[in-house]
């Protein structure tokens, strides 16, 4: 006798991608550059990182794993053949900024990037796949960056809108969900990565970055304004990257500590759900020296759109203690490790029940609907003689996470759906590299870009269908944690 499923029927199951990781195509169909596309790979990556300023153009000396990535540009009907073989309901993608407005400041859209967009929807509604699109994820412009210092800029506001308003126009029949920043709360570590800014020569880095992150939050806003406007029945959400922090101990201090922390991205949630700037916020901002402009009809803005529906990644929880006060600029509290959990090959730690918690956490304070829309884990994958790829070690996990999601559901969180970081092997955002594997599709090419580019179905592939296919009533329950 089978068991019920776990998800209602209505539940979007599938995976998670970003353009500039998988596409390739750098410069077809009269792409520009996007900031991603001089992120090399390699030891110079994290200099560039900290320091893109001296980074800001492609060097022949350089590695940039973003320019043909996994080729998606060229093979993207094999590969969505391949998610409709797994039965995904949904894929979440995004759309490379730089395909459609090259420099980012056109008055003019790329007729040619647009088109490449109308094929790669109509594929997946081909297959009855519903797009998730992101409409901006860690992929502006280059030229924003060198022209305007990125968000820092209030005139990005401008250009992301008329980006948008094109996307929402030209795609209104074809998308449904829309979301607005990819993990926006990641430009206080990631300045350059989630805010294209260049904060080499910043004395006061938080007062820039903060600035930064109010342009985008009411570009978020401006755009959901938009997409009512031009697409009633479509929904808006925002995203951030939800690790939720632990106090190590039961010390008034410590959880005091881990609460001040979970300030720090519960204030972009706040936002974009409540509608105004949270009072703990502005304790912070006096505190440190940040004094944001604000333009006349900006708080209106915020408090009159918010989201939808809210989307997050999670892969992991972090812990936290008061004695571990940073001195760094972006950070309150440091990361310590929690001695009950075990961690990846990356070192990220692994916490199934974070994501109840996290989804409790979330729906309790903001009582939207909620969408996971990144999990998942990066290993090293090895291809046994035989040509089969064993990834017991993604099963586990991917299990184990959506085990904890149907607990949630269970609590009464509203989980509208689950999208698998990543389908098919992908440039790691994080590293650039392609041997940290995510995928449940092998691809072949390894950190220097040298394989076939041939796509191999691992284990978990045939795994995920069945979960897809019972509504989660094959998965494991017993797994200890
Ligand atoms: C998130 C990003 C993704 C993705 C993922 C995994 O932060 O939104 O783009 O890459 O993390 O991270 P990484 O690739 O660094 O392992």
């Amino acid at each position: 006798m089978p068991n019920d499923p776990l998800f209602p029927k209505t539940f979007l199951f599938g995976g998670a991608l970003a353009a500039n990781q998988y596409e390739g195509g750098f410069d077809k169909g009269n792409k520009g550059l996007s900031i991603v596309d001089v992120e090399p790979a390699g030891p110079e990556r994290n200099k560039m990182l900290t320091h893109p300023g001296e980074y800001l153009k492609v060097r022949d000396d350089l590695y940039y794993p973003s320019h043909r990535a996994i080729d998606f540009y060229d093979r993207y009907k094999e590969d969505i053949r391949l998610f409709g073989e797994m039965h995904f309901s949904a894929l979440r993608i995004s759309v490379a900024w730089s395909r459609i407005f090259p420099e980012g400041d056109e008055e003019n859209p790329n007729e040619e990037g647009l088109r490449y967009y109308d094929r790669i929807f109509d594929e997946l509604i081909k297959y009855n796949i519903e797009p998730i699109v992101t409409i901006s994820h860690y992929e502006t412009p280059l030229n924003l960056v060198k022209k305007y210092g990125g968000w820092k800029n209030r005139i990005l506001i401008k250009c992301y809108l008329k980006f948008a308003e094109t996307l929402f126009k030209r795609y209104r029949n074809k998308v449904k969900y829309w979301i607005s920043f990819n993990e926006i709360n990641c430009i206080t570590v990631s300045p350059f990565i989630a805010g294209a800014l260049v904060l080499d020569k910043e004395k006061n880095k938080m007062q820039v970055i903060y600035q930064a992150a109010h342009h985008e939050l009411v570009a978020s806003a401006k755009a959901t304004k938009l997409l009512h406007r031009i697409a009633p029945h479509a929904k808006m959400g925002c995203m951030l990257a939800f690790s939720p922090f632990y106090a190590r101990t039961c010390k008034p201090a410590d959880q005091m500590a881990a609460l001040q922390q979970n300030h720090i991205t519960f204030f972009f949630g706040d936002i974009h759900c409540r509608g105004y700037y949270p009072s703990y916020m502005k304790r912070f901002f006096a505190e440190n020296g940040i004094h944001l402009e604000v333009a006349d009809d900006d708080l209106q803005v915020l408090k009159e759109n918010t989201v939808d529906f809210i989307s997050f990644s999670y892969y992991m929880s972090y812990t936290t203690e008061a004695d571990k006060k940073s001195d760094q600029w972006n950070g309150v509290y440091l990361k310590v490790k929690n001695p009950y959990i075990k961690s990846s090959d990356w070192g990220w730690p692994i916490d199934p029940i974070g994501l109840r918690y996290a989804l409790n956490l979330l729906y309790d304070r903001y009582h939207k609907p909620l969408f996971i829309v990144e999990n998942g884990l990066g290993a090293r994958d090895e291809i046994e003689p035989d040509g089969s790829i064993n990834d017991d070690y993604r099963i586990k996990y991917l299990n184990d996470h959506l085990v904890q999601v149907a607990e949630a559901i269970k609590d009464g969180v509203n989980v509208i759906g689950y999208t698998a970081w990543s389908p098919i092997d992908v440039v790691s955002a994080g590293t650039g590299e392609m041997e940290k594997r995510y995928g449940l599709i092998y691809v072949d090419r390894d950190n220097q870009g040298k394989g076939t580019l041939e796509r191999r179905k691992k284990k978990s592939f045939y795994w995920y269908r069945e979960v897809i296919d019972t509504g989660g009533s094959s998965l494991k329950k017993d797994n200890n944690f």
